[in-house]
């Protein structure tokens, strides 16, 4: 593979851990929300055994935060997710689709709640605060939306329990998954949450004193030696092994949220309001005849840059979004939208690449 450089400007934002990271061994870096993000640094699979043994802290700046205050912010925030956050509590947070007027996946946020009037959505790539202003703007909101200079740092890896107890205390350790709170480090307050976009446990810090971060960066390095510590990045083989969806790879705004297999963030029975809920209430009664599935392959190796064609005979099984050469599974796995026919596990297909064809299979996510 021919390998090219990335050209930095102002508009290609960096991160405060940006310096950091170079040095600790970068190879590889994606855009995400016009902002730099890591994407390699030891190779693939060593990171993702890594990943599964150790722990690892990423810079995941690049998933901006929306912030939303104001009286009318929770109406606004119902307005753009299908997800009923009307019984929602300050302190936790929720995994949500953000979806447009024709009900179709604009994003994937966590959505954090801060305080009644007070919302972070913590996106995935695309710009969802535009579509925030015009919604407020449109129906004189009174709302302040902005993007605050909130940084975070994902501290992910079954060892990253005890290297986070020891830095913070053991009062980390009695977070719950996807609850928040703000603990301290050298008397800086951090807003810690358990999340992370692996499987494999941990937390996100949400830095918002860029160089209090700074420290506390130098600290999880130093600390974490004896726990093995590396810098690392969102992992492709652990993330679609684990059926973590990726917006923009495997669905994008031509999909709805019952096709990405988000039937339990829809809400289609109360009252709530938001935008697509007529159109979601149509695709309820009429049914999905696609949908995201795995699928595994015979192949040692892939690289997919736009969706590939997934046959059996004549006839279309789907769309391949994602794959990945999967160490365990010791075959390329993905993630495909898959026509309704399909459904039924163990269809087979063919997949063609520089005109070669190989073989596969539809099974069901998260992969096992
Ligand atoms: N953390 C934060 N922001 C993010 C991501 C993150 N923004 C971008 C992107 N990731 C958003 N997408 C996801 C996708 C999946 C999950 C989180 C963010 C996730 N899913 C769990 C699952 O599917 O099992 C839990 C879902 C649930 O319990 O509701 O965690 O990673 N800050």
């Amino acid at each position: 593979m021919k390998k090219f450089y990335i050209a930095k400007s102002r508009r290609l934002r960096g991160t405060p851990y940006s310096k950091r990271i170079e040095n600790q061994g970068l190879t590889a870096y994606t855009v995400y929300n016009h902002m730099l993000l890591p994407a390699g640094f030891d190779g693939l699979e060593k990171e993702y055994f890594h990943l599964k043994e150790h722990v690892q802290v990423w810079d995941v700046a690049g998933e901006r935060q929306v912030q939303i205050v104001g009286k009318d912010s929770t109406k606004l925030v119902q307005l753009m997710t299908c997800r009923n956050l009307s019984k929602s509590k300050v302190g936790r947070c929720y995994y949500a689709p953000i979806i447009d007027e024709q009900g179709k996946m604009i994003n994937d946020p966590i959505i954090l709640k801060l305080d009644e009037n007070k919302w972070w959505l913590s996106l995935a790539d695309s710009d969802v605060g535009l579509y925030a202003k015009g919604i407020a703007s449109g129906l004189n909101l009174k709302v302040d939306v902005t993007e605050p200079d909130v940084n975070i740092l994902a501290v992910q890896g079954p060892k990253s329990f005890k290297l986070m107890e020891k830095i913070l205390g053991k009062k980390i350790t009695e977070l719950k998954f996807y609850g928040f709170s703000y603990f301290d480090f050298k008397g800086s307050k951090f807003f810690i949450a358990r999340s992370g976009w692996s499987k494999q446990g941990g937390y996100e810090i949400y830095v918002e004193n860029r160089e209090a971060g700074l420290k506390l960066y130098d600290e999880l390095f130093l600390v974490g030696k004896e726990f093995n510590v590396k810098p690392g990045c969102p992992n492709l083989i652990e993330r679609i092994e684990s059926g973590l969806l990726s917006c923009g790879n495997d669905f994008d705004n031509g999909d709805n949220p019952y096709e990405c297999g988000f039937d339990k963030y829809i809400d289609v029975e109360s009252d709530i309001n938001y935008l697509g809920k007529k159109a979601l209430i149509q695709v309820s009664k009429e049914g999905i005849k696609r949908k995201l599935m795995g699928v595994k392959i015979d192949l040692d190796k892939i690289e997919i840059m736009e969706e590939k064609p997934l046959q059996n005979g004549k006839s279309l099984v789907g769309y391949l979004r994602s794959a990945v050469y999967s160490p365990h599974f010791k075959k390329v796995v993905g993630i495909a939208m898959i026509n309704k026919e399909y459904w039924n596990k163990k269809t087979s297909f063919e997949l063609e690449i520089n005109g070669k064809k190989s073989k596969g299979l539809v099974c069901d996510l998260p992969l096992v």
